[in-house]
């Protein structure tokens, strides 16, 4: 069984009852649950979520060796976060970002992320539906 990390940044943890204007009422169970639906046969995921950037980077080291590719929300560590950046070039297989909301309609703060620098895709604006499309191109991209 190959298992992809679906990690999840600062405040994430709300999901659900933070600003569910903007970022829907679902929660991270709904989050893993639609990701483990969308995963090919033979494969898993496993959910982690910190609101510490130096957690996020460990958990980022763990997966050298434990996961085929990482689904990465880092919240707001997306737009401020070299260290976490690093961690994933040091770790090998597919990544893609996920952005439950449309940044790019947000602050312009938000517009820059230094993930996309490593991801292999980005998805912005599709709900936690992002979160299950990002499983099955990991999926795809990792091949049976
Ligand atoms: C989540 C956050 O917590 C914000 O800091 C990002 C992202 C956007 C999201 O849309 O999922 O700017």
């Amino acid at each position: 069984m190959k298992t992809i990390l679906v990690l999840n940044g600062p405040n994430l943890n709300l999901l659900g009852r933070r600003q569910p204007e903007i970022y829907g009422h679902e929660t991270l169970a709904d989050v893993e649950a639609a990701c483990r639906a969308a995963c090919a046969e033979g494969f898993d995921i496993r959910q982690a979520q910190s609101n510490h950037e130096g957690e996020i980077v460990e958990l980022i080291h763990g997966a050298r060796d434990t996961a085929c590719g990482i689904v990465i929300n880092a919240g707001a560590y997306t737009h401020t976060s070299v260290a976490i950046l690093d961690a994933l070039n040091a770790f090998d297989g597919p990544v893609i970002e996920v952005h439950i909301s449309n940044v790019h309609r947000r602050e312009g703060f938000r517009h820059h992320s230094y993930i996309s620098a490593r991801a292999d895709g980005v998805i912005a604006g599709l709900g936690i539906e992002g979160y299950a499309a990002a499983t099955r191109r990991i999926c795809t991209l990792v091949g049976a």
